[in-house]
Order: structure tokens, then sequence, then C-alpha cells
């Protein structure tokens, strides 16, 4: 039986950091899910199927990667796809408190288990509304987000240069 698992999170948008956990994550198991979770009252900069679509350019080169998005509980997302375990990366202590929590929560919800996966450090401050904030006064982002999200980025902030 194939082993799967889920990294949930906004991916408004993604980022590099969020990309070494996906890629780690996928040597680990058989398949793994990227899912955009929202809800209808939280927007983001980038609609959900501006992400799904970043995300689908950005793991092209994952061949055991699915990109998906949804509504309501990472636990519920899990019995639909049949999935036992959600991979989350851990930047700091101040991620580990309210992490532990979800997935306290989220293994007595559905009695999935989480998987802590430490940071890679190129990465460790890295987060997509830092980001933002970069793209939004004109930062050089680079290093932080692939190509493709980078000038999706600027194009937000700066339509008529983008
Ligand atoms: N290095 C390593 N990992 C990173 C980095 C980085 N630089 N940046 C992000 N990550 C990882 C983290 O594991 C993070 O959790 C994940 O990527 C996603 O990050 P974001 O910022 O895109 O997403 P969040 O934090 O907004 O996502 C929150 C969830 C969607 C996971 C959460 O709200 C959720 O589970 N919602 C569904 C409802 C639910 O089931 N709630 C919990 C049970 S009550």
């Amino acid at each position: 039986e194939a082993r799967r698992a889920v990294c949930p999170g906004s991916f408004d948008p993604v980022t590099y950091g969020h990309l070494d956990i996906v890629g780690r994550s996928a040597q680990l198991y058989d398949e793994v899910w990227v899912a955009v979770f929202h809800n209808a009252s939280k927007s983001g900069l980038f609609d959900v199927e501006e992400r799904l679509e970043l995300l689908r350019e950005t793991t092209a080169d994952m061949p055991n990667v699915k990109v998906a998005s949804f509504q309501g509980l990472v636990v519920d997302f899990c019995k639909q796809h049949e999935v036992g375990i959600i991979v989350k990366g851990v930047r700091a202590v101040s991620d580990f408190d309210y992490e532990q929590q979800m997935a306290q929560m989220n293994f007595g919800l559905g009695g999935v288990e989480t998987l802590f996966m430490p940071t890679n450090p190129l990465y460790s401050f890295l987060s997509s509304s830092l980001v933002k904030d970069a793209a939004k006064w004109g930062g050089d982002i680079d290093s932080h987000v692939p190509d493709v999200v980078a000038r999706r980025l600027h194009a937000k902030f700066a339509p008529e240069q983008g």
C-alpha cells in the first residue's frame, strides 16, 4: 500500500522554504500532496487558483508530488486522500508551541500523525509574509522564491513593469 503524506499550508505564495520541505518529504513517501488550505473569510495576495498554478510549476520536477486545494480540516483532507502523515517544517522554537497544539489536535480528531522536519538553515527565517513585504518595497527576493514566483510578485506590486 502506498505511503502518503501531506504538506498543508497557505502557500501565499510558495517559497524555497516550502519547496525544501516538500522535496525532502517526496524522498520519504511514495506520494506527497501539497494542499492549499483556504477559507472564504480570509483572502490572500494570490487567489487559490494562482497559488495552485505556482505550486504546479515549481513542483513539476517532483514526479510523486500532487497539488490540491481544500476548505476544511487537514484531517478531513487526509481521510479523503488516504493520507496518514502530515509533514510540517519547523523554523524555530517560536513555531513549535502552535505546531504541537495542531499536531495533538489533528491526532485527536483523525488519528493522523505529524512529522516535524527541521528547516533547512538557508531558509530558517523565510516566510511568505516577509517575502511579500520585501517584494512590495522592491527588495531582492531572488534567493527566497523561484523566478516564476518572483515575477508574479513583482507584477502584483508594480503591474506596469511586471
Ligand atoms: N522552512 C521550513 N518550513 C516552512 C518554511 C520555512 N522557511 N516556511 C513555511 N514552512 C512550512 C511550515 O510547516 C508551515 O506550516 C507550512 O510550510 C505552510 O506554511 P504557510 O505559511 O504557507 O501556511 P500556514 O502556516 O498559514 O498554514 C496553516 C495551515 C493551513 C497548515 C493550518 O491553518 C491548518 O491546518 N488549517 C486547516 C484547518 C485545520 O485542520 N486546523 C488544525 C486543526 S484544528
